[in-house]
Protein backbone atom coordinates (compact mmCIF):
# COMPACT_ATOMS: atom_id res chain seq x y z
CA UNK A 1 0.00 0.00 0.00
CA UNK A 2 1.18 3.50 -0.78
CA UNK A 3 2.32 5.55 2.34
CA UNK A 4 2.02 9.18 2.05
CA UNK A 5 4.61 11.84 2.66
CA UNK A 6 4.96 12.76 6.89
CA UNK A 7 2.76 14.38 8.56
CA UNK A 8 5.70 16.30 9.41
CA UNK A 9 6.32 16.51 5.83
CA UNK A 10 2.93 17.90 4.94
CA UNK A 11 2.90 20.50 7.84
CA UNK A 12 6.21 22.23 6.48
CA UNK A 13 4.79 22.18 2.49
CA UNK A 14 1.42 23.48 4.00
CA UNK A 15 3.31 26.68 5.76
CA UNK A 16 5.45 27.44 2.38
CA UNK A 17 1.73 25.96 -0.19
CA UNK A 18 -0.75 27.52 0.90
CA UNK A 19 -2.61 30.42 0.57
CA UNK A 20 -5.73 31.45 -2.58
CA UNK A 21 -5.17 29.74 -5.57
CA UNK A 22 -4.51 31.49 -8.86
CA UNK A 23 -4.23 30.96 -12.00
CA UNK A 24 -1.16 29.10 -12.42
CA UNK A 25 1.31 30.36 -14.58
CA UNK A 26 2.35 26.93 -17.09
CA UNK A 27 5.92 26.99 -17.79
CA UNK A 28 5.85 27.59 -21.77
CA UNK A 29 5.78 24.17 -23.51
CA UNK A 30 8.49 22.87 -26.20
CA UNK A 31 10.74 25.00 -23.94
CA UNK A 32 13.67 25.91 -25.80
CA UNK A 33 16.54 26.89 -23.40
CA UNK A 34 18.32 29.47 -23.74
CA UNK A 35 22.43 29.43 -23.91
CA UNK A 36 23.11 32.59 -22.45
CA UNK A 37 21.99 32.99 -18.65
CA UNK A 38 18.30 34.87 -19.30
CA UNK A 39 18.42 38.12 -18.06
CA UNK A 40 17.22 37.68 -14.60
CA UNK A 41 13.72 39.38 -13.30
CA UNK A 42 13.23 41.05 -10.31
CA UNK A 43 13.03 39.07 -7.60
CA UNK A 44 9.41 38.20 -6.24
CA UNK A 45 8.83 39.71 -2.15
CA UNK A 46 10.32 37.69 0.38
CA UNK A 47 7.84 35.48 1.73
CA UNK A 48 6.15 35.01 -1.28
CA UNK A 49 8.26 32.19 -2.75
CA UNK A 50 7.24 28.61 -2.77
CA UNK A 51 11.15 26.28 -2.73
CA UNK A 52 10.29 23.34 -4.73
CA UNK A 53 13.16 20.56 -4.74
CA UNK A 54 14.00 18.45 -7.23
CA UNK A 55 16.07 15.62 -6.42
CA UNK A 56 18.08 14.23 -9.33
CA UNK A 57 19.93 10.89 -8.86
CA UNK A 58 22.58 9.38 -11.03
CA UNK A 59 25.87 7.73 -11.18
CA UNK A 60 28.43 10.92 -11.22
CA UNK A 61 31.16 8.67 -10.24
CA UNK A 62 32.15 5.38 -11.43
CA UNK A 63 32.90 3.86 -14.66
CA UNK A 64 30.29 5.80 -16.34
CA UNK A 65 30.22 9.28 -14.43
CA UNK A 66 30.18 10.51 -17.98
CA UNK A 67 26.68 10.31 -18.42
CA UNK A 68 25.65 10.42 -14.71
CA UNK A 69 26.92 14.60 -15.40
CA UNK A 70 25.54 14.35 -18.77
CA UNK A 71 21.88 13.63 -16.96
CA UNK A 72 23.02 16.08 -13.94
CA UNK A 73 23.39 19.26 -16.23
CA UNK A 74 20.37 18.25 -17.86
CA UNK A 75 18.23 18.96 -14.84
CA UNK A 76 20.44 21.85 -14.10
CA UNK A 77 19.45 23.45 -17.43
CA UNK A 78 15.79 22.81 -16.70
CA UNK A 79 15.55 24.44 -12.61
CA UNK A 80 18.19 27.46 -14.38
CA UNK A 81 15.05 27.62 -16.82
CA UNK A 82 11.76 27.49 -15.02
CA UNK A 83 13.75 30.28 -12.60
CA UNK A 84 13.84 32.48 -15.25
CA UNK A 85 11.22 32.06 -15.74
CA UNK A 86 9.30 32.63 -12.93
CA UNK A 87 7.03 30.15 -13.26
CA UNK A 88 3.36 30.62 -9.97
CA UNK A 89 2.44 27.23 -8.34
CA UNK A 90 -0.59 28.43 -6.72
CA UNK A 91 -0.15 32.23 -5.55
CA UNK A 92 3.53 31.57 -5.56
CA UNK A 93 6.48 31.83 -7.50
CA UNK A 94 8.26 28.88 -7.31
CA UNK A 95 12.14 28.89 -6.60
CA UNK A 96 13.28 25.75 -7.37
CA UNK A 97 16.55 24.19 -6.27
CA UNK A 98 17.91 20.88 -7.20
CA UNK A 99 19.15 18.35 -5.03
CA UNK A 100 21.75 16.41 -7.18
CA UNK A 101 22.88 12.91 -5.29
CA UNK A 102 25.63 10.19 -6.82
CA UNK A 103 24.22 6.16 -6.89
CA UNK A 104 27.40 5.16 -8.85
CA UNK A 105 25.41 3.22 -10.56
CA UNK A 106 25.25 0.95 -7.09
CA UNK A 107 22.02 -0.58 -6.29
CA UNK A 108 22.63 0.01 -2.92
CA UNK A 109 23.89 3.15 -2.91
CA UNK A 110 20.76 4.25 -5.11
CA UNK A 111 18.37 3.01 -2.34
CA UNK A 112 20.85 5.22 0.28
CA UNK A 113 20.41 8.30 -1.47
CA UNK A 114 16.61 7.99 -2.25
CA UNK A 115 15.95 7.92 1.29
CA UNK A 116 18.55 10.61 1.77
CA UNK A 117 16.48 12.35 -0.89
CA UNK A 118 13.12 11.70 1.68
CA UNK A 119 14.76 13.03 4.17
CA UNK A 120 15.18 16.23 2.56
CA UNK A 121 11.75 15.86 1.92
CA UNK A 122 12.72 16.43 -2.03
CA UNK A 123 8.94 17.59 -4.29
CA UNK A 124 9.88 15.41 -6.50
CA UNK A 125 12.51 13.04 -8.27
CA UNK A 126 14.01 12.65 -11.85
CA UNK A 127 16.27 9.49 -11.62
CA UNK A 128 17.91 7.41 -11.47
CA UNK A 129 20.10 6.55 -14.57
CA UNK A 130 20.09 3.00 -14.32
CA UNK A 131 17.48 -0.02 -14.17
CA UNK A 132 19.52 -1.57 -11.45
CA UNK A 133 19.56 1.30 -9.05
CA UNK A 134 15.94 2.89 -10.30
CA UNK A 135 13.92 -0.04 -9.58
CA UNK A 136 14.72 -0.51 -5.47
CA UNK A 137 15.27 3.01 -5.17
CA UNK A 138 11.53 3.19 -6.51
CA UNK A 139 9.92 1.65 -3.92
CA UNK A 140 10.93 4.12 -1.51
CA UNK A 141 9.84 6.92 -3.44
CA UNK A 142 6.31 4.73 -3.89
CA UNK A 143 6.31 4.04 -0.13
CA UNK A 144 7.12 8.56 0.47
CA UNK A 145 4.26 9.19 -2.15
CA UNK A 146 6.56 11.34 -4.49
CA UNK A 147 6.38 11.07 -8.26
CA UNK A 148 9.43 9.86 -10.01
CA UNK A 149 10.41 9.53 -13.40
CA UNK A 150 13.25 8.04 -14.77
CA UNK A 151 14.76 9.46 -18.06
CA UNK A 152 16.65 6.30 -18.99
CA UNK A 153 15.69 3.11 -16.81
CA UNK A 154 14.30 1.13 -19.42
CA UNK A 155 13.97 -2.06 -17.55
CA UNK A 156 10.34 -3.15 -18.17
CA UNK A 157 10.13 -3.90 -14.44
CA UNK A 158 10.72 -0.46 -13.07
CA UNK A 159 7.09 0.90 -13.99
CA UNK A 160 5.10 -2.67 -13.57
CA UNK A 161 5.43 -2.62 -9.61
CA UNK A 162 2.00 -1.21 -9.22
CA UNK A 163 3.27 1.89 -7.70
CA UNK A 164 1.41 5.12 -8.60
CA UNK A 165 4.74 6.91 -8.49
CA UNK A 166 6.76 5.52 -10.91
CA UNK A 167 6.89 7.18 -14.98
CA UNK A 168 9.42 7.13 -17.53
CA UNK A 169 10.12 9.65 -20.20
CA UNK A 170 11.96 7.27 -22.83
CA UNK A 171 10.82 3.37 -24.43
CA UNK A 172 11.55 0.16 -22.33
CA UNK A 173 13.82 -2.48 -23.37
CA UNK A 174 10.82 -4.71 -24.74
CA UNK A 175 10.58 -2.24 -27.27
CA UNK A 176 14.60 -1.66 -27.34
CA UNK A 177 15.59 -4.97 -27.79
CA UNK A 178 12.45 -6.24 -29.96
CA UNK A 179 13.13 -3.44 -32.64
CA UNK A 180 17.52 -3.92 -32.32
CA UNK A 181 16.71 -7.87 -33.08
CA UNK A 182 14.33 -7.49 -35.95
CA UNK A 183 16.77 -5.08 -37.09
CA UNK A 184 19.66 -7.23 -36.46
CA UNK A 185 18.07 -9.60 -38.73
CA UNK A 186 15.86 -8.26 -41.33
CA UNK A 187 18.15 -5.34 -41.91
CA UNK A 188 21.60 -6.35 -41.18
CA UNK A 189 21.14 -9.70 -42.47
CA UNK A 190 22.24 -11.79 -39.34
CA UNK A 191 22.04 -15.51 -39.68
CA UNK A 192 24.49 -16.59 -36.82
CA UNK A 193 24.07 -14.37 -33.50
CA UNK A 194 26.20 -13.96 -30.17
CA UNK A 195 24.90 -12.00 -27.13
CA UNK A 196 27.27 -10.96 -24.39
CA UNK A 197 25.38 -9.08 -21.17
CA UNK A 198 26.45 -7.89 -18.05
CA UNK A 199 24.15 -9.42 -15.70
CA UNK A 200 22.44 -6.14 -14.79
CA UNK A 201 18.85 -5.18 -14.90
CA UNK A 202 19.58 -3.68 -17.84
CA UNK A 203 22.14 -5.19 -19.95
CA UNK A 204 20.01 -8.95 -18.84
CA UNK A 205 16.91 -7.54 -19.76
CA UNK A 206 18.16 -6.01 -22.90
CA UNK A 207 19.90 -8.91 -24.20
CA UNK A 208 17.13 -10.98 -23.48
CA UNK A 209 14.89 -8.98 -25.46
CA UNK A 210 17.18 -8.81 -28.42
CA UNK A 211 17.77 -12.36 -28.34
CA UNK A 212 13.72 -13.31 -28.33
CA UNK A 213 13.24 -11.11 -31.26
CA UNK A 214 16.35 -12.47 -33.32
CA UNK A 215 15.10 -15.64 -32.96
CA UNK A 216 11.58 -15.04 -33.85
CA UNK A 217 13.07 -13.25 -37.16
CA UNK A 218 14.67 -16.53 -37.99
CA UNK A 219 18.18 -15.81 -36.53
CA UNK A 220 20.35 -19.00 -35.07
CA UNK A 221 21.56 -17.83 -31.22
CA UNK A 222 25.47 -19.46 -31.36
CA UNK A 223 26.28 -18.38 -28.12
CA UNK A 224 25.04 -16.23 -25.29
CA UNK A 225 27.96 -15.19 -22.35
CA UNK A 226 28.05 -13.16 -19.47
CA UNK A 227 30.38 -10.41 -17.90
CA UNK A 228 29.76 -7.46 -15.61
CA UNK A 229 29.20 -3.60 -15.28
CA UNK A 230 33.28 -3.67 -14.24
CA UNK A 231 35.05 -5.79 -16.39
CA UNK A 232 37.99 -5.09 -18.53
CA UNK A 233 38.97 -8.08 -19.91
CA UNK A 234 37.08 -10.18 -22.13
CA UNK A 235 39.11 -12.40 -24.03
CA UNK A 236 38.25 -15.98 -22.47
CA UNK A 237 34.37 -15.04 -23.86
CA UNK A 238 35.09 -13.65 -27.13
CA UNK A 239 37.27 -16.36 -27.69
CA UNK A 240 34.51 -19.07 -27.40
CA UNK A 241 32.25 -16.85 -29.08
CA UNK A 242 34.20 -16.75 -31.59
CA UNK A 243 34.57 -20.06 -32.27
CA UNK A 244 30.70 -20.41 -33.37
CA UNK A 245 31.31 -17.90 -36.14
CA UNK A 246 28.77 -15.39 -35.73
CA UNK A 247 28.30 -12.82 -38.00
CA UNK A 248 26.81 -10.26 -35.31
CA UNK A 249 27.77 -9.97 -31.52
CA UNK A 250 25.19 -8.54 -29.70
CA UNK A 251 26.02 -6.51 -26.27
CA UNK A 252 23.74 -5.88 -23.76
CA UNK A 253 25.58 -3.46 -21.29
CA UNK A 254 27.16 0.06 -20.97
CA UNK A 255 29.45 2.12 -23.17
CA UNK A 256 32.26 1.74 -20.32
CA UNK A 257 32.24 -1.38 -20.95
CA UNK A 258 31.35 -2.13 -24.71
CA UNK A 259 33.79 0.60 -25.90
CA UNK A 260 36.81 -1.69 -24.37
CA UNK A 261 35.16 -5.14 -25.54
CA UNK A 262 35.05 -3.86 -29.11
CA UNK A 263 38.57 -2.71 -29.02
CA UNK A 264 39.34 -6.77 -28.27
CA UNK A 265 36.90 -7.45 -30.87
CA UNK A 266 38.93 -5.69 -33.18
CA UNK A 267 42.25 -7.24 -31.52
CA UNK A 268 40.78 -10.94 -31.70
CA UNK A 269 40.03 -10.33 -35.42
CA UNK A 270 36.70 -11.12 -34.77
CA UNK A 271 34.46 -10.37 -38.13
CA UNK A 272 31.19 -9.08 -36.48
CA UNK A 273 28.64 -6.10 -36.42
CA UNK A 274 28.53 -5.10 -32.94
CA UNK A 275 25.45 -4.05 -31.80
CA UNK A 276 24.15 -2.88 -28.40
CA UNK A 277 21.05 -1.02 -27.27
CA UNK A 278 21.13 2.55 -25.05
CA UNK A 279 23.51 1.88 -22.93
CA UNK A 280 26.17 1.45 -26.06
CA UNK A 281 24.86 3.88 -27.79
CA UNK A 282 26.38 7.20 -26.54
CA UNK A 283 28.76 9.99 -27.97
CA UNK A 284 32.09 8.80 -25.73
CA UNK A 285 31.78 5.19 -27.01
CA UNK A 286 33.72 6.36 -30.02
CA UNK A 287 36.28 7.85 -27.47
CA UNK A 288 36.30 4.24 -25.83
CA UNK A 289 36.97 2.22 -28.70
CA UNK A 290 39.12 4.50 -30.61
CA UNK A 291 39.40 3.26 -34.40
CA UNK A 292 37.87 -0.02 -33.19
CA UNK A 293 34.57 1.46 -33.41
CA UNK A 294 35.04 0.98 -37.32
CA UNK A 295 32.93 2.45 -40.28
CA UNK A 296 29.10 0.92 -39.81
CA UNK A 297 29.69 -1.50 -37.79
CA UNK A 298 28.57 -0.83 -34.74
CA UNK A 299 24.57 -0.46 -34.41
CA UNK A 300 22.69 0.76 -31.37
CA UNK A 301 19.43 2.73 -30.24
CA UNK A 302 18.56 5.75 -28.11
CA UNK A 303 15.05 5.12 -26.34
CA UNK A 304 13.84 8.01 -27.67
CA UNK A 305 13.72 10.00 -30.75
CA UNK A 306 11.85 12.75 -32.70
CA UNK A 307 11.09 13.83 -36.28
CA UNK A 308 9.06 16.36 -38.06
CA UNK A 309 8.35 19.69 -36.28
CA UNK A 310 10.03 18.08 -33.20
CA UNK A 311 13.29 18.39 -34.29
CA UNK A 312 14.25 21.67 -34.25
CA UNK A 313 13.49 22.03 -30.55
CA UNK A 314 15.48 19.03 -29.95
CA UNK A 315 18.46 20.46 -32.03
CA UNK A 316 18.48 23.56 -29.95
CA UNK A 317 18.38 22.04 -26.57
CA UNK A 318 22.16 20.00 -28.07
CA UNK A 319 23.31 23.65 -29.21
CA UNK A 320 22.46 25.29 -26.27
CA UNK A 321 23.50 22.50 -23.90
CA UNK A 322 26.99 22.84 -25.80
CA UNK A 323 27.08 26.38 -25.42
CA UNK A 324 26.22 26.20 -21.89
CA UNK A 325 28.62 23.74 -20.00
CA UNK A 326 30.91 23.06 -22.86
CA UNK A 327 30.18 19.47 -23.65
CA UNK A 328 27.97 17.93 -26.05
CA UNK A 329 24.79 15.68 -25.13
CA UNK A 330 25.68 12.39 -24.00
CA UNK A 331 22.31 10.81 -24.95
CA UNK A 332 19.74 11.08 -21.49
CA UNK A 333 20.17 15.10 -20.69
CA UNK A 334 17.41 16.34 -23.28
CA UNK A 335 15.04 13.92 -21.06
CA UNK A 336 16.07 14.51 -17.89
CA UNK A 337 15.46 18.40 -19.04
CA UNK A 338 11.91 17.25 -19.79
CA UNK A 339 11.08 15.14 -16.91
CA UNK A 340 12.30 17.76 -14.31
CA UNK A 341 9.76 20.31 -16.67
CA UNK A 342 6.77 17.55 -16.17
CA UNK A 343 7.36 17.61 -12.77
CA UNK A 344 7.11 21.56 -12.30
CA UNK A 345 4.09 21.91 -15.42
CA UNK A 346 2.18 18.91 -12.82
CA UNK A 347 2.52 21.00 -9.92
CA UNK A 348 1.84 24.44 -12.09
CA UNK A 349 -1.58 22.14 -13.04
CA UNK A 350 -2.37 21.02 -9.05
CA UNK A 351 -1.30 24.60 -7.89
CA UNK A 352 1.01 22.76 -5.69
CA UNK A 353 4.26 21.15 -5.23
CA UNK A 354 2.98 18.96 -2.55
CA UNK A 355 3.56 15.19 -4.14
CA UNK A 356 0.25 13.90 -3.02
CA UNK A 357 -1.47 17.07 -4.90
CA UNK A 358 0.05 16.93 -7.82
CA UNK A 359 1.36 12.90 -8.37
CA UNK A 360 -2.06 13.02 -9.62
CA UNK A 361 -1.34 15.62 -12.33
CA UNK A 362 1.88 13.57 -13.15
CA UNK A 363 -0.37 10.51 -14.81
CA UNK A 364 -2.70 13.45 -17.01
CA UNK A 365 0.52 15.33 -18.24
CA UNK A 366 0.33 16.28 -21.81
CA UNK A 367 3.20 18.19 -22.45
CA UNK A 368 5.64 18.94 -25.62
CA UNK A 369 8.84 18.86 -24.55
CA UNK A 370 12.59 19.53 -26.48
CA UNK A 371 12.09 15.43 -26.82
CA UNK A 372 9.03 15.35 -28.33
CA UNK A 373 5.37 14.58 -26.68
CA UNK A 374 4.99 13.00 -23.67
CA UNK A 375 1.93 11.78 -22.30
CA UNK A 376 1.75 8.62 -20.11
CA UNK A 377 -0.28 5.12 -20.30
CA UNK A 378 -1.80 3.68 -17.24
CA UNK A 379 1.84 2.16 -15.61
CA UNK A 380 3.46 5.50 -16.06
CA UNK A 381 5.38 4.54 -19.58
CA UNK A 382 5.45 7.12 -22.04
CA UNK A 383 2.59 6.53 -24.75
CA UNK A 384 3.71 5.83 -28.53
CA UNK A 385 7.51 5.88 -27.53
CA UNK A 386 9.93 6.56 -30.10
CA UNK A 387 13.51 4.72 -30.86
CA UNK A 388 16.69 6.51 -32.51
CA UNK A 389 18.42 4.10 -34.50
CA UNK A 390 22.17 4.79 -35.12
CA UNK A 391 25.73 3.73 -36.14
CA UNK A 392 29.14 5.08 -35.97
CA UNK A 393 31.07 6.78 -39.21
CA UNK A 394 34.14 8.44 -39.08
CA UNK A 395 34.10 8.53 -35.70
CA UNK A 396 30.66 9.82 -35.03
CA UNK A 397 27.08 8.15 -34.00
CA UNK A 398 25.79 9.19 -36.83
CA UNK A 399 21.54 8.78 -37.10
CA UNK A 400 20.26 6.04 -39.29
CA UNK A 401 16.28 6.59 -38.33
CA UNK A 402 13.82 7.40 -35.96
CA UNK A 403 11.28 4.26 -35.12
CA UNK A 404 8.01 3.33 -33.25
N1 LIG B 1 18.81 2.18 -20.53
C1 LIG B 1 20.23 2.12 -20.48
C2 LIG B 1 20.84 2.71 -19.29
C3 LIG B 1 20.09 2.74 -18.11
C4 LIG B 1 19.50 1.45 -17.65
O1 LIG B 1 18.38 1.14 -18.03
O2 LIG B 1 20.14 0.76 -16.87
Amino acid sequence: MQLKWTAVALAALSVVACGKKEEAAAPAPAAAPTAAAPAPAAPPPAGETLVVKIGHVGPTSGPIAHLGKDNELGAKMAIDDLNAKQVKIGDKVAKFELVAEDDAADPKQGTAVAQKLMDEKVNGVVGHLNSGTTIPASKIYSDAGVPQISPSATNPKYTRQGFKTTFRVVADDTQLGGTLGRYAVETLKGKNIAVIDDRTAYGQGVAEEFEKAAKAAGATIVGHEFTTDKSTDFNAILTKLKGAKPDILFFGGMDAVGGPMLKQVKQLGLNVKFMGGDGLCTGELAKLAGDAVGEEMVYCAEAGGVDGEFKEPLEKFKADFKAKNGVDVQIYAPYVYDAVQVLADSMVRAGSADPEKYLPEVGKTNYKGVTGPITFDEKGDIKNGALTLYTYKGGQRTQIAVVR
